[in-house]
């Protein structure tokens, strides 16, 4: 076994993913498409434990540690050590990454690095599809963050149960960059995974969510394609509100939005009124990620930072996806 250590960062999704066609298999009902931003990174290592250990010791630098993070580890770890002639228990450390479980991807950076970890230390593939595939298996929205640049995760690229996000445009593609207003960095009462079972299984809305998601990745591509930042921008937003609106309609209903994003979304409006380049999205959790042009961002962020009840104004940029730090393998 290879002691590793590597860094992911978090992806948000212009065209989202909310609901599984497999609980097991963590196979998505819906094709997502997304952005790999380059921080905040959490860092993941992975080593042999000692010769006396009795099972693996996983040791979460965060806080706070989401409920589910522990037993999921342990899962993905014995997944790991099925696919691998390994069979060792581990020590795994984690630090950094976003504020856990408040809409703000820390899970799908946290898998993203474990996967990319575990995979070198197990001896498994280290192509990003093989890697992506297996972050898949901790959280599906990890796969987007194993490849960088603009991402897409569609399950009709399934093949035997295997499925990898991939990148279909860099980094620097139309010159983007992402504005996250925070409104409440405590973790959201619902989880992602619960909130999406709740309005698969509750939703009356839920069909006519999964029935338009292939059509919404089809009109994103095209406008990445073409480059036209306005026809992607209504294409984000409208997916964004049909999915929370798949969610307000479960029993008992799921609503993530606050007073203050909604103030923050009125704002984004407003600044896009006033000429700027710049539309929003919002994940299961109240914070607003305002994705704009590169030239408009200093001026998206000062309109954001004026929002009553925004707490913090951060800038992202697209980033490369997950890697090993070669410095830290022995
Ligand atoms: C997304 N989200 O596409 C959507 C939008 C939240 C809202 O992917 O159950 O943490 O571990 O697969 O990946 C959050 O879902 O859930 C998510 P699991 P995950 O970004």
């Amino acid at each position: 076994m290879i002691r590793t250590t590597t860094r992911a960062a978090p992806n948000f999704a212009l065209v989202k993913y909310w609901g599984k066609a497999d609980d097991e298999a963590m196979i998505p009902a819906v094709p997502s498409l997304s952005i790999t931003l380059d921080g905040p990174e959490i860092e993941v290592s992975v080593e042999p434990a000692g010769s006396e250990a009795t099972g693996d010791d996983v040791s979460l630098d965060v806080a706070p540690v989401p409920e589910p993070w522990r037993d999921r580890t342990q899962r993905f770890l014995d997944l790991v050590r099925a696919r691998s002639e390994e069979t060792g228990w581990a020590v795994v450390k984690a630090r950094g990454g976003p504020p856990p479980a408040a809409g703000l991807a820390s899970s799908a950076a946290y898998f993203a690095a474990l996967a990319q970890a575990s995979s070198r230390a197990y001896g498994l593939p280290l192509d990003p599809e093989s890697v992506s595939d297996l972050a898949r298996m901790g959280s599906v929205s990890a796969a987007r963050s194993v490849p960088g640049g603009i991402v897409v995760l569609d399950p009709a690229d399934a093949s035997s149960g295997r499925l990898g996000a991939h990148t279909i445009f860099p980094p620097t593609h139309m010159g983007m960059a992402v504005v996250v207003a925070v409104v409440d960095p405590s973790m959201k009462p619902v989880g992602s995974s619960e909130g999406m079972r709740l309005t698969r299984d509750t939703s009356p809305y839920f069909e006519a969510w999964t029935a338009c998601a292939r059509e919404d990745l089809g009109r994103a591509r095209d406008a990445l394609e073409a480059g036209d930042f306005a026809a992607l921008g209504r294409i984000a937003e409208t997916n964004c509100l049909r999915m929370h609106a798949s969610a307000m309609a479960a029993d008992p209903p799921l609503v993530y939005l606050a007073p203050a994003t909604l103030a923050a979304l009125a704002r984004v409006h407003s600044l896009r009124q006033e000429g700027l380049s710049c539309f929003f999205t919002v994940d299961a959790g109240p914070q607003v990620k305002v994705v704009c042009l590169e030239e408009d961002v200093e001026s998206v962020r000062d309109g954001m930072q004026g929002v009553t009840g925004v707490q913090d104004v951060l800038v992202q940029r697209p980033g490369p996806g997950s890697l090993i730090s070669p410095d830290r393998e022995s």
